[in-house]
């Protein structure tokens, strides 16, 4: 019997380590010998969906087409982790109801505040946002609506000492419930 797939739908803000955790999840399970992939922005956006942006309608395109992309792999009998911003309640449940029916789909919300993220910054946007320079950025003046139902809740760790830790203790809550 081959591996059933699945798909591991990351959702949250910029900064919120979706893609951290995504990857962390990644190797592990390469290293129980799943087929896995990651789908992100780095993958997706800079090829599949490089005529896109991000205004409201480009946003629920890139979600949709990457729903579609992750049903196929999932077909395929990959686990599949999908780590987009994905801000929109409506277009997250459009994608999982594309799934076929024995295809498990796990929303997985990164529910990191805002403040944390923007700590972060790696690449300066949250910065260039709130100067101003950056229009319609999820969290400072674009929406994010925030999952209901989502399957799995990583929230941040109260003490910053366990913020090097952070990624891995993630991965393994998300495998603990896989
Ligand atoms: C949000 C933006 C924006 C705007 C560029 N709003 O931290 P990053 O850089 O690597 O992650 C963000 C990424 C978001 O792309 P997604 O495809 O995940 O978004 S969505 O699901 O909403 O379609 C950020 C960068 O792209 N970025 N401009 N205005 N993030």
């Amino acid at each position: 019997m081959g591996q059933k797939g699945c798909v591991l739908w990351f959702t949250g803000l910029s900064g919120s380590g979706k893609s951290t955790v995504a990857y962390t999840l990644e190797h592990a399970l390469h290293g129980m010998g799943k087929k896995v992939y990651v789908m992100d922005g780095d993958n997706i956006r800079h090829g599949l969906n490089s005529n896109l942006g991000f205004s409201a309608v480009d946003r629920e395109e890139n979600i949709r087409r990457i729903g579609e992309v992750a049903k196929l792999f999932a077909d395929m009998g990959v686990i599949t982790l999908v780590s987009f911003i994905s801000p929109y309640r409506n277009d997250r449940d459009l994608a999982r109801s594309r799934m076929a029916r024995d295809t498990d789909f796990v929303e997985v919300f990164m529910k990191i505040p805002i403040e944390i993220c923007e700590t972060r910054d790696p690449k300066g946007l949250y910065k260039a946002a709130r100067a101003g320079k950056l229009k319609g950025f999820t969290g400072i003046d674009d929406p994010y609506e925030e999952p209901l139902n989502a399957e799995i809740v990583v929230e941040a760790k109260k003490e910053a000492s366990d913020e090097l830790e952070a990624p891995e203790a993630m991965a393994s809550t998300i495998l603990d419930y896989l």
